[in-house]
């Protein structure tokens, strides 16, 4: 090893399964290689491709030098600005549009998973330091998904993928690891070996699906149907574990009533599947044991999303494949964030600002923006986002923005959404500061220190809020509460506590420079069979779903809304080489991803007169593209998707709410995967 070499530890803020620890290779004040951290002990030092190429995003020739203003905006004559001009340019407006409505409601703060990192919460934080404030509240990933974990088990949990060792039946349900959670593959390559069967459940003949045992290819949205068609089979063949339903289980009698009188039959042309895979899944189930589910993302973002996953919860629960080693059902945790979340604890003392948020929905923001009008939306401030390519109602969205008296867009590129700002501010990357990082998935905590001075001119998100906080109190006493004097390390030290310190076993946070650490918490989810549900077992009846306006059971068919003029669904799936609109810009993206394609089946492409490989439309009625053509046996008739990824698709993406989220997100998941279209040769 070249001594001259400094190592310093990183970790991973995207939005990702794996939050990997990353080692930084620097010489001379420059990053010269990543690589992954061998003591994290879920991603044990490898990365994908993206972390692997590191260095070319923070060294991309686009990345942003220096504060830039635009004018006027969407003009793209763009102008470098001094900090000094930014902050005070932002500063006065708050100021002045405190003054004209006498709230700050008329401020609105977007972000989301651009980092994910405790002190990219410095913006909300800032917010908080102001008083009430607008805010998009809501979830993209898991909203469903979430209030469903939570109605069943009261709390969200996952097991150690260790724990998948033990398991004799895995069934991988509407997750896509090979693609999104690579680092999932080894833990089930070597269940494999060990003798576990895995079956993926999925629309798409995927990467995954490739990989497993067996495939079962179902309608989207149809998960709900399949598990009750399995109940069904499971209660007629008695292939349930009476013993764990009595002891752990909440309802099962109301559910047996509920199951019993509905048709195999119309269950079984409810999913379109044959009672023989019906047969199959009920038997894994129900026979070998231990089964051990995971539940991805996909699947959830349906009308029935949330509904869906109650019904596999219910599934498992049935069989006894809870809470013991190599069972489970997992789907995205949340215990292991036990920092105290400080940031965006420093509310002001001034009654007056009552500290607060008004909601505008995360995933219907378009709306709620140009809805708010006492006060309305002056001002936006955009950070770890990319609002114009990700939204749905994107038409919508860019009339509101046009409303704006000032949009700020924190980021490291000119993105669709930075150009249609005022003013753009350059943010450091992960080696160039200070953070922490825990995963929705395991169970790691992971340090991130700066390993080079930051880029041109760019700063942190704290040292941006610290600066604004500032100038603001030098405008107007006690104006903003968030503190300015304190250290990058001061902030990270106040989100400990010495619970957390314990559950890490470590003394003091530095000590997460020497690696990664694990929480604490059950390697096997739900191991004690304690749940935070009001029965206090798992609920197959749900009283609080039921008061939530919802089906009290897990099991409730509640087909999704087809369209007549758009029969066919998109799935918008997540890919290998980028990160939502991330990584799209680097050199080896644009090569391995050519142009994006739409995969349809034969059988349509021959209705439709479609040759492979010519243009064609897609449509629905919120917009069109063009796109190339591609026969794929790996999707049904009715089912499209695009890969690579098409910079333009959410043109077709309306805000569709799904059954849940509120209650754990704040907000309605959007039905992304609902997405109804139509195609046409050209
Ligand atoms: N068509 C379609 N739309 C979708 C989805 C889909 O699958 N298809 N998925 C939905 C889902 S699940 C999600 S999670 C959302 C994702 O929506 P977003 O979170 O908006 O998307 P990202 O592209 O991950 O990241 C946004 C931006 O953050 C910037 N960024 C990265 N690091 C930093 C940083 O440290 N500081 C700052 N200030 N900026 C940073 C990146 O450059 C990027 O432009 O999209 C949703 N929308
Ligand atoms: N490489 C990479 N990794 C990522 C991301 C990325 O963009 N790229 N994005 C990150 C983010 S923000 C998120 S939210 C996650 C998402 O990652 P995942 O949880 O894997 O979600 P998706 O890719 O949206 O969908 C997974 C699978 O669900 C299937 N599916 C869709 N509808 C249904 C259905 O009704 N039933 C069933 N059974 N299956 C269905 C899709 O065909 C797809 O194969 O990944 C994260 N990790
Ligand atoms: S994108 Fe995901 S898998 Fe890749 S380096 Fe980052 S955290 Fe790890
Ligand atoms: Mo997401």
């Amino acid at each position: 090893m070249d001594q001259t070499y400094s190592i310093t530890r990183h970790v991973c803020p995207r939005n990702c399964y794996s939050s990997c620890s990353m080692l930084g290779y620097t010489k001379n004040r420059r990053l010269i290689k990543v690589t992954g951290d061998p003591k994290h002990g879920y991603t044990k030092g490898l990365l994908c491709a993206k972390g692997y190429n590191y260095i070319n995003n923070v060294y991309h020739l686009d990345r942003l030098k220096y504060p830039m203003r635009q004018y006027p905006r969407g003009s793209g004559q763009w102008q470098r600005i001094s900090w000094t001009e930014a902050i005070d340019t932002i500063a006065g407006k708050v100021i002045e549009l405190y003054h004209r409505y006498d709230s700050h409601l008329s401020l609105a703060l977007n972000k989301y998973s651009g980092n994910m990192g405790v002190l990219h919460h410095a913006m909300e934080g800032f917010f908080n330091g102001l008083g009430r404030t607008s805010r998009a509240v809501g979830n993209p990933c898991w909203a469903p998904g979430m209030d469903a974990i939570y109605y069943d088990y009261g709390e969200h949990q996952t097991s150690d993928m260790e724990d998948i060792l033990h398991a004799e039946t895995i069934i991988l349900w509407g997750i896509n690891p090979v693609w999104t959670s690579i680092h999932a593959m080894n833990y089930i390559y070597e269940a494999q070996k060990r003798g576990a069967k895995v079956i993926t459940i999925d629309p798409v003949y995927t990467e995954t699906a490739k990989k497993s045992d067996t495939f079962i290819q179902i309608k989207p949205g149809s998960d709900g149907a399949i598990a009750l068609a399995v109940a069904k089979y499971i209660l007629e063949h008695n292939l349930y574990d009476a013993e764990f339903l009595t002891a752990h289980t909440n309802g099962w009698g109301e559910l047996q009533e509920y199951i019993q009188p509905l048709s195999m039959e119309e269950a079984l042309q409810q999913c379109g599947q044959t009672i023989e895979a019906i047969q199959f899944i009920a038997e894994r189930l129900g026979r070998n044991k231990p089964a051990y589910i995971w539940l991805g993302f996909g699947m959830q973002r349906h009308q029935n999303g949330g509904q869906n996953i109650r019904a596999v919860n219910a599934l498992a629960a049935i069989t006894g494949n809870i809470g013991r080693k190599g069972s489970g059902v997992q789907f995205g945790q949340r215990t292991t964030w036990k920092f105290t979340y400080n940031i965006l604890n420093h509310l002001p003392s001034d009654n007056q600002k009552a500290a607060g948020v008004r909601a505008l929905d995360f995933n219907n923001f378009a709306n709620d923006l140009q809805m708010q009008q006492d006060p309305p939306v002056k001002f936006l401030w955009i950070t770890c986002r990319n609002l114009i390519t990700q939204s749905a109602n994107i038409q919508q969205l860019k009339k509101a923005l046009q409303s704006m008296e000032l949009i700020v867009t924190v980021e490291h590129f000119l993105t669709e959404t930075a150009q249609y700002s005022d003013i753009v501010l350059p943010a450091t990357t992960q080696f160039e500061e200070w953070d922490l990082v825990a995963s929705y998935w395991h169970h790691w905590i992971s340090i991130n220190q700066p390993a080079i001075p930051p880029y041109f001119e760019s700063k942190s998100e704290l040292e941006i809020a610290r600066m604004l906080s500032k100038r603001l109190n030098e405008f107007e006493a006690d104006f903003s509460a968030f503190p300015s004097d304190f250290t990058d390390e001061e902030f990270i030290e106040q989100e400990f506590t010495d619970e957390f310190y314990q559950s890490l076993q470590i003394g003091d946070w530095r000590e997460l420079l020497k690696g990664p650490r694990r929480v604490d918490v059950p390697k096997t989810a739900w191991e004690a069979l304690e749940f935070k549900t009001p029965s206090g077992k798992i609920e197959l009846f749900s009283q609080q779903a039921s008061e939530n306006q919802l089906s009290p059971f897990g099991m409730a068919l509640l087909d999704n809304r087809k369209s007549e003029n758009y029969p066919f669904t998109l799935l918008l799936n997540h890919e290998p080489f980028r990160i939502n609109s991330q990584f799209q810009n680097l050199p080896s993206y644009k090569q391995i991803n050519k142009e994006p394609s739409i995969y349809l089946h034969p059988s349509l492409a021959k209705e439709k007169g479609i040759r492979a490989g010519s243009l064609i439309r897609i449509f629905n009625e919120n917009g069109e593209i063009m796109i190339r053509a591609r026969y794929s046996e790996e999707v049904n008739h009715h089912t499209l998707v695009i890969h690579p990824n098409h910079p333009l698709i959410n043109k077709l993406l309306a805000f569709t709410p799904a059954d849940m989220g509120e209650f754990i997100t704040g907000g309605k998941g959007n039905a992304l995967n609902d997405l109804q279209v139509n195609i046409a040769k050209l």
